[in-house]
C-alpha cells in the first residue's frame, strides 16, 4: 500500500468527501476489528462511519442513518453534545492524566465518585458510597471477580469461589468477562470459562416457557434454577450471582416481573453476593439512574460503563455496596488490584458533564414518563405483523422475535439467517438495528423525540415488510 494513502488528506478530500475504497483497503490491511470475520469483511469492505449528530450517523458515501443502537448501547445523550467535548478539552489542558495509586487522587475522580454515590438509591438499608473505576465493562467485571474473592477470603470463607451466571449473558470479553458471560461461541475459543464459574439457564420466556405456562409462573421457575444450582454446587462454595437486569447483547431478554424478587429471596437465603451488571441498563436506559431500582432488588456490586460518559470516552467501574466496602476497607489492608486509568481525570470530567446534562434534561424521567411508554405502545403495534412472534420493550430497549408461527413459537430454519436478512434491509434503508439470531433489537439514544420514534417505527416496519417479501419469494411462508 502506498504510504501517501496513509496521510489523512488522501482519505478525506473535503469535509464531506471520503475515499471509501482507500479507507476500506487500509482497514482491511491493518485494523483487526472486534468480533469480526476478516475473511468476510475483506470481501465486502467495512462501512465507514464519518460523523454523527443527535440520533443520526453518516457514512463515507454521505448516507444518513438513524442509529437505533446508540453506537453500541452507549450514546445515551445523543451525538454532538458540545459540553462533553468542552469538558474533555478543559480537563486535558488542566490535568490530562495523573494516576490514583500511591495515595494520590484527582478532583474529577473525587467529584464523579461522589456524584455516582448520590445517584444510586438506597435499598433495604444498603447504600453505595464507594466506586472503583476502570475503563470498560469487561475490566469492571474482572474487578468484581477479584473483589468478591477478596471479600470471602477476608471473612474466612476462602472456599466460596464459585460465581453463578447465566447462559446467553454478556459480561465482557476479557478472560473473566467472557467466562462470566454465557456466550457459547466465546467459550468455544480458548478453553473458557475459567474455573469456578458456572451457568444457569436464562429467563427467556419465548425459548424456555412450557406450553401453557404463564409469564409469572415461568419467572418463578426460572429464578429457582439459581437455587437448584446453589444446592448442586454446595451453598458454602458459592460466592456470588451475576446478572444483567435485562439481557442486552443476548437479544433484549426481559425477565417476567416475578423473576427478580425471587432471585433476591434466594441470594438472601444463602447469603451470597448479588452483582448487577448494568453496563447497558444504567444511566436512564430503563428510566432510572440504576436499573436495580426499577426491579426493586438489592445488589451488592453494580457494574457500569458505556452510558456513564454516553460513550464519548471510555470509562467503567463498580459501585461497591456497604456490605463489601466495609469488609474491604476495615479489614482488608491493601487490595492488590487496579488499572493505570482507574479514575482517569479526563474520562471522569466527561462523565460528570454527561451526568449533569442528563440530570438537567431529565433523561431518565423522559424515558420513564414519556418516550419509554410511547415506544412501548408503538412497538406493541408490531405484534400484528405476520413475521413478529413477540415484540416487547423495557424503558428504552426493545426486541422482537421473527417467527414462522407465533402460536406454536416455531422459528425459521437458522440456516436462512432471517435476522441477518432483516438487518440487511435496515442497513439499506438507513436504520441501524441489531440482529441477534432471529431477534431484532434496538436501544436508541435517550434524547429521541416522539416524532423520531415514529420515523424509526416506519423504517422498522418497512424492513420487516421487505424481509417478508424475501421469505415469500423464497417460498418459506407456505
Ligand atoms: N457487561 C455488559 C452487560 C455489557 O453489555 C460488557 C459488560 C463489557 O463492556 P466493554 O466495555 O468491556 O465492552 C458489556 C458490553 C453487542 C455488544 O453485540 C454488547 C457489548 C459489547 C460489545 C458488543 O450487543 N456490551
Amino acid at each position: 500500500m502506498s504510504s501517501t494513502l496513509i496521510a489523512p488528506p488522501a482519505l478525506v478530500r473535503r469535509a464531506e468527501q471520503h475515499d471509501t475504497q482507500a479507507i476500506q483497503a487500509l482497514d482491511s490491511a491493518h485494523f483487526m476489528h472486534p468480533f469480526t470475520s476478516h475473511g468476510d469483511l475483506a470481501g465486502m469492505g467495512a462501512r465507514v462511519i464519518t460523523r454523527a449528530d443527535n440520533i443520526y450517523v453518516w457514512d463515507s458515501e454521505g448516507a444518513k442513518i438513524l442509529d437505533a443502537m446508540s453506537g453500541l448501547w452507549c450514546v445515551n445523550a445523543g451525538y454532538g453534545r458540545k459540553e462533553l467535548a468542552d469538558a474533555a478539552y478543559q480537563q486535558m489542558m488542566t490535568l490530562p492524566f495523573y494516576n490514583s495509586f500511591f495515595n494520590t487522587t484527582n478532583v474529577p475522580a473525587v467529584q464523579l465518585a461522589t456524584k455516582l454515590a448520590s445517584l444510586a438509591p438506597k435499598v433495604g438499608g444498603r447504600s453505595f458510597e464507594h466506586v472503583f473505576f476502570s475503563s470498560s465493562g469487561s475490566e469492571s467485571n474482572d474487578t468484581n471477580v477479584r473483589m468478591v474473592r477478596r471479600y470471602w477470603d477476608l471473612l474466612g470463607q476462602p472456599q466460596r469461589k464459585v460465581i453463578i451466571s447465566r447462559h446467553n449473558a454478556y459480561h465482557g470479553s476479557t478472560m473473566a468477562g467472557a467466562s462470566l458471560g454465557g456466550m457459547s461461541g466465546m467459550h468455544a475459543q480458548g478453553d473458557l470459562p475459567i474455573p469456578n464459574i458456572t451457568h444457569i439457564e436464562q429467563p427467556h420466556f419465548w425459548d424456555h416457557a412450557l406450553p401453557g405456562e404463564n409469564a409469572a409462573d415461568f419467572g418463578l421457575r426460572a429464578a429457582r434454577w439459581l437455587e437448584e444450582k446453589i444446592l448442586e454446587v454446595g451453598a458454602d462454595k458459592v460466592a456470588a450471582f451475576i446478572a444483567e437486569p435485562v439481557q442486552g447483547a443476548g437479544g433484549v431478554i426481559i425477565p417476567p416481573a416475578t423473576y427478580w424478587p425471587e432471585i433476591q429471596r434466594i441470594v438472601d437465603r444463602y447469603g451470597i453476593l448479588l452483582i448487577s451488571d448494568e453496563v447497558i441498563c444504567a444511566f436512564g436506559r430503563l428510566g432510572h439512574w440504576f436499573a436495580y431500582e426499577k426491579f426493586g432488588y438489592r445488589p451488592d456490586l453494580i457494574t457500569f460503563a458505556k452510558g456513564v460518559t454516553s460513550g464519548y470516552i471510555p470509562l467503567g467501574g463498580v459501585m461497591v455496596g456497604d456490605r463489601v466496602a466495609k469488609v474491604l476497607i476495615e479489614q482488608g489492608g491493601e487490595f492488590n488490584h487496579g488499572y493505570t486509568y482507574s479514575g482517569h481525570p479526563v474520562a471522569c470530567a466527561v462523565a460528570l458533564a454527561n451526568l449533569e446534562l442528563m440530570e438537567r434534561e431529565n433523561l431518565p424521567g423522559h424515558v420513564k414518563e414519556d418516550i419509554g411508554p410511547y415506544l412501548a405502545d408503538r412497538f406493541a403495534e408490531l405484534n400484528d405483523h405476520p413475521l413478529v412472534g413477540a415484540a416487547e420493550t423495557c424503558g428504552f430497549v426493545a426486541g422482537l422475535v421473527i417467527a414462522k408461527n407465533k402460536a406454536t413459537r416455531e422459528m425459521f430454519d437458522p440456516a436462512l439467517g432471517v435476522g441477518m436478512i432483516c438487518r440487511g434491509h435496515c442497513f439499506k434503508n438507513g436504520l441501524i438495528m441489531r440482529a441477534v439470531g432471529d431477534r431484532m433489537i434496538i436501544a436508541p439514544p435517550l434524547v429521541m423525540t416522539r416524532e423520531q420514534i415514529d420515523e424509526m417505527m416506519g423504517l422498522i416496519r418497512l424492513c420487516l415488510d421487505a424481509t417478508l417479501d424475501d421469505l415469500r419469494v423464497a417460498g418459506e411462508l407456505g
